[in-house]
């Protein structure tokens, strides 16, 4: 005798999908995606970009400093990996809408056409993208045919009808899926255009870059003073990618004229070359998001004045990735609108087609992919300020630590960078007795410009035991760097690092 319970448990049973069901409505949601891929490639068109966008806009600011803090990159990964089960799981959805439609008509052929149609319409409310999601729809719509036609077929060795459409089903989204990442990767790594600035700033592009070269000391395990590896921070999950056919840049806000610049009207104007260093407020003391570049570009003011800007209080930047930052007018000043990074069209991940450089402030309002640049009168909170960061200031001055050298012969050699902004960089000191001493480290020859890193190196004989080193820098005003250790939260980490060695 069936109990009371089992049989209200058959009575739901019966009403959920079947696990077939359930299986073809996912595989056609992953070819769909594959599809969306294929087209996109990992730009914005992309069903899984909006959705990652809405994942991290979504989450409290306290999990997203956490992510950003101990997290690293590998949040990034996470969170990415979270969107793209969300949107397999959006298509497969409507999938299973097809299905449905399809079972109450009677008619298999429903299932496809309905499914393949509504996933087109998720795909493109959410996207804005319509070739992208015409190959979502087509990719959904393909594997609920290949499984319908799997079904109904007979077969000789008594398969079951579900079990062919689960086959069936997954086998078409499998080789869809293989065949849209393929495709997808292709369009990605597209080839961009030559740098479009005159010979002349183009040869003294590289000249400076040899000069960084000559100047750089060449140590070990740390990076030369034109960074090979330049660090990568931003809240977009996949970077934008604009076109420049149709990218502006508006000045808007508080001023008497608004005005649009296209890449062209920017690109036609008078370039130059500048050494600029980038250091993010969130990283660690002794962590390496502190990266330079020799950026070609042109003066921000030459963009903003000509729209006629009175005294006003604060500007707030805004990109393409839905990214904004507001601070003082004054620090547009010497500021650069880049089009250009170390010679060549500035790459897709450091906000091709433009970015602000701020020098001397942390990174945050160096912001890429910019789209506008609002003048404002009264002061507005920026995305990292309304996540309780203070990251729109000058950068604390820093000495990092990042090779140690232990060479046969009983010398051990250290060395790192030193930054403190528009401050520069007077001198380091290093201890290798935990504090007690210190000696003067030889530094590289200051770069041209206002804001740029210094390497440091120190050799001396190893103690043969363990002994702890430290180092500090003295900025261009004679402060030196501040002992007192802070977290990166929320103003930047502050402190002198340290080493213990062991030779
Ligand atoms: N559009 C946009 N610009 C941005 C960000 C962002 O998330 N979006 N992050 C900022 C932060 S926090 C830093 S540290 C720098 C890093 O620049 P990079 O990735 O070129 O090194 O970019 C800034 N500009
Ligand atoms: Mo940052």
């Amino acid at each position: 005798m069936p109990s009371r319970f089992s049989a209200a448990r058959e009575q739901v049973a019966a009403r959920l999908p079947s696990a077939a069901t359930v299986l073809v409505a996912v595989a056609a949601g992953a070819a769909g995606l594959a599809g969306s891929y294929a087209v996109a490639g990992f730009t914005p068109g992309f069903l899984t970009a909006p959705v990652a966008t809405v994942l991290t806009n979504r989450m409290p600011g306290a999990v997203v400093t956490f992510a950003i803090l101990v997290l690293g990159d590998l949040g990034k990964v996470l969170n990415l990996a979270a969107a793209l089960a969300v949107s397999v799981l959006l298509l497969a959805g409507t999938a299973f809408l097809g299905i449905a439609a399809g079972r109450r008509a009677r008619v298999s052929a429903f299932a496809p056409v309905v499914g393949g149609v509504s996933s087109l319409v998720v795909s493109l409310v959410v996207t804005g993208a319509v070739t992208p999601s015409l190959a979502a729809g087509a990719g959904v719509a393909a594997v609920l045919a290949v499984a319908a036609v799997a079904g109904a077929v007979g077969s000789p060795r008594g398969v079951s009808s579900d079990r062919r459409r689960v086959l069936g089903g997954v086998a078409a989204a499998l080789s869809l899926s293989a065949g849209g990442v393929l495709a997808g990767d292709r369009t990605t790594t597209a080839t961009q255009a030559t740098l479009a600035v005159d010979d002349a700033v183009l040869d003294e592009a590289s000249s400076l870059l040899a000069e960084a070269d000559e100047k750089s000391m060449g140590v070990d395990g740390i990076e030369p003073l034109v960074s090979e590896r330049f660090y990568n921070v931003d809240i977009a999950n996949v970077d934008p990618d604009p076109d420049t056919e149709t990218w502006e840049l508006t000045v808007t806000g508080d001023v008497e004229e608004e005005l649009t610049y296209e890449y062209d009207d920017i690109t036609a104007m008078d370039a130059e070359n500048r050494f600029v260093s980038l250091r993010c407020v969130g990283e660690s003391l002794n962590g390496k998001k502190l990266d330079t570049a020799l950026w070609q570009g042109v003066p921000i003011r030459d963009l903003v004045d000509p729209a006629g800007v009175p005294d006003n209080c604060c500007v707030m930047l805004r990109a393409a990735d839905g990214f904004y930052e507001e601070f003082p007018l004054p620090a547009l000043d010497d500021a650069l609108l880049a089009f250009g990074m170390n010679g060549e069209v500035l790459p897709r991940s450091h906000g091709y087609p433009a970015r602000a450089l701020v020098p001397g402030h942390w990174g945050e309002i160096n912001v890429k992919w910019l789209t506008e640049i609002e003048v404002l009168q009264t002061e507005q909170t920026g995305y990292w300020e309304e996540r309780g960061w203070h990251g729109t200031g000058p950068v604390e001055t820093v000495a990092k630590l990042h090779a140690t050298n232990v060479r046969d012969g009983g010398r051990v050699q250290v060395a790192g960078h030193a930054y403190a902004g528009t401050r520069g960089i007077d001198r380091v000191e290093v201890s290798t007795d935990g504090g007690e001493t210190w000696t003067d480290a030889a530094l590289s020859d200051p770069l041209p410009g206002d804001d740029v890193w210094r390497q440091w190196t120190h050799e001396y004989d190893a103690p043969g035991e363990r002994h702890d080193v430290v180092v500090r820098a003295v900025d261009g005003t004679g402060d030196l760097q501040p002992e007192e250790e802070t977290d990166a939260f929320p103003s930047g980490p502050t402190g002198w690092v340290s080493k213990t060695i062991d030779a």
